[in-house]
């Protein structure tokens, strides 16, 4: 068995935030798939039960812990190997600020608005939809002005702000319906960044379940 196992699925960019993590960081892991789509495994009461009560993927499991909510689990294999850590109290507190804001408005708003317009029967509801991209546009261009400043969120070197941050924005353009890299130059460059770090892969290559099958 491997030292971490990480209950998580192809399509969940809350997930891929933790595989890449753990590839980037060279760990010896495994994927456990959720089948999120067919069975909707992460709303049994079993689930809820053995790996995680809020019933969310990703969850990692490490020897006697079962961690959930990618910050955390970010932070903890951040502190474990001391790869793409924060240095010091003011670079944790800057982390923490942009992962909250992350989960909530970056990728929080995101993830919902693909998961509608490209896997819901039927699809998001137009109001809800032109809601959630109103967001999502001024919460990307204020990721992309501060990454206007420095090659990373933090500065000159990636840290799990930046590994949080990119949860989506590796998925093709088709199931957003916009181009993310296009219209925020920044965002693009620094995607281009993040992918040439030794053990980046795509989430589609990373983590199981994709293609989807009827
Ligand atoms: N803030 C959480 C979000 C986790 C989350 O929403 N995961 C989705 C999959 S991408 C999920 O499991 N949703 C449960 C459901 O819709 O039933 C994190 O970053 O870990």
């Amino acid at each position: 068995m491997s030292e971490y196992q990480l209950h998580c699925f192809a399509q969940s960019g809350n997930s891929y935030r933790v595989a890449l993590m753990l590839n980037l960081i060279g760990a010896d892991w495994e994927p456990i798939f959720v089948d999120f789509f067919k069975g909707g495994v992460q709303r049994t009461p079993e689930f809820r039960i053995r790996v995680n009560e809020m019933g969310e993927a990703p969850v990692l499991v490490h020897d006697a812990r079962t961690l959930s909510q990618s910050g955390v689990i970010l932070t903890y294999l951040a502190k474990r190997s001391g790869k793409f850590a924060p240095q010091g109290e003011d670079e944790e507190l800057e982390t923490l600020r942009w992962l909250l804001f992350d989960n909530q408005k970056v990728n929080g708003f995101l993830g919902p608005y693909r998961f509608l317009r490209n896997f819901a029967k039927p699809a998001g509801d137009p109001g809800a939809m032109a809601f959630l991209k109103v967001r999502i546009d001024g919460n990307l261009a204020i990721v992309d002005k501060r990454l206007g400043k420095a090659p990373f969120m933090l500065g000159d070197r990636p840290t799990i702000a930046d590994l949080s941050l990119c949860a989506y924005l590796y998925y093709p353009v088709e199931e957003f319906g916009f181009d993310i890299a296009a219209e925020h130059k920044n965002i693009g460059a620094w995607l281009d960044r993040l992918r040439a770090l030794p053990g980046w892969a795509h989430p589609y290559d990373l983590m199981p379940g994709y293609p989807l099958t009827a």
